[in-house]
C-alpha cells in the first residue's frame, strides 16, 4: 500500500450520503494515546462536518487495539448504531506482538462487519515508528481518522 504517496483525507464529497439521522459508534484504543486521540478528533470532526448530529456519535474506549474487535461488537449489536469506526495504532516493536495484534484485530473487525451486516471500519495504523504514525494522524500524510469516517459514510450510501 503506497499510502506515503497518497493523502486520502482529501476526499471527494461526491457519493457522500446524507447522515443527518445516522448514528455512529466510535471505539478507540488507549494505547499510543497521542496518536489515537488525533485519529478520534479527525473522525469526529469529519462526521460533524458531513452533517452528523453530536448526540449521534457514541464514543467508547478500550485499553488496546487487541480489544477493538470486542468493543466494536458491543457497539455493532446496538440496533440504533448504523456504523462503527475502530481507531487504534499498533507500532512495530522488537517482538512478535505487533503481528499477533494486527492479525487479531484485522480478522476480528472483519468478522464483526459480516456478523452484524453493517459497516465496521478498520482505522488502525500499523506503522514502524511513532513518527510515521503522527504523520498519518493529522501530520503530513493527513489524518486516517478522517478517512475512516468518510469510509463509514460511503458504506452507508452503498
Ligand atoms: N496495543 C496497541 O493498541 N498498540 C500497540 O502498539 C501495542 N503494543 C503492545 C505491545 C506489547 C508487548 C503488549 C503486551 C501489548 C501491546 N498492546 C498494544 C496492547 C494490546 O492491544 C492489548 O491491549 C493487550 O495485549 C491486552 O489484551
Amino acid at each position: 500500500m503506497a499510502s506515503s504517496l497518497k493523502n486520502l483525507s482529501e476526499y471527494t464529497t461526491k457519493n457522500i450520503s446524507d447522515i443527518q439521522n445516522r448514528v455512529f459508534g466510535i471505539v478507540v484504543a488507549e494505547w499510543n494515546e497521542e496518536v489515537t486521540s488525533a485519529l478520534l478528533e479527525g473522525a469526529k470532526n469529519t462526521l460533524l462536518k458531513e452533517g452528523a448530529k453530536p448526540e449521534n456519535i457514541i464514543i467508547k474506549t478500550v485499553p488496546g487495539s487487541f480489544e477493538l474487535s470486542l468493543g466494536a461488537q458491543w457497539l455493532a449489536q446496538d440496533p440504533q448504531i448504523d456504523a462503527v469506526i475502530c481507531l487504534g495504532c499498533v507500532i512495530q516493536g522488537d517482538t512478535r506482538h505487533f503481528d499477533f495484534i494486527c492479525q487479531a484485530v484485522a480478522t476480528g473487525i472483519t468478522e464483526v462487519n459480516l456478523k452484524f451486516n453493517k459497516p465496521v471500519i478498520f482505522g488502525v495504523l500499523t506503522p514502524n515508528t511513532l513518527e510515521q504514525a503522527l504523520d498519518r494522524a493529522g501530520g503530513k500524510h493527513g489524518n486516517k481518522g478522517d478517512e475512516a469516517a468518510i469510509t463509514a459514510i460511503k458504506m452507508l450510501g452503498f
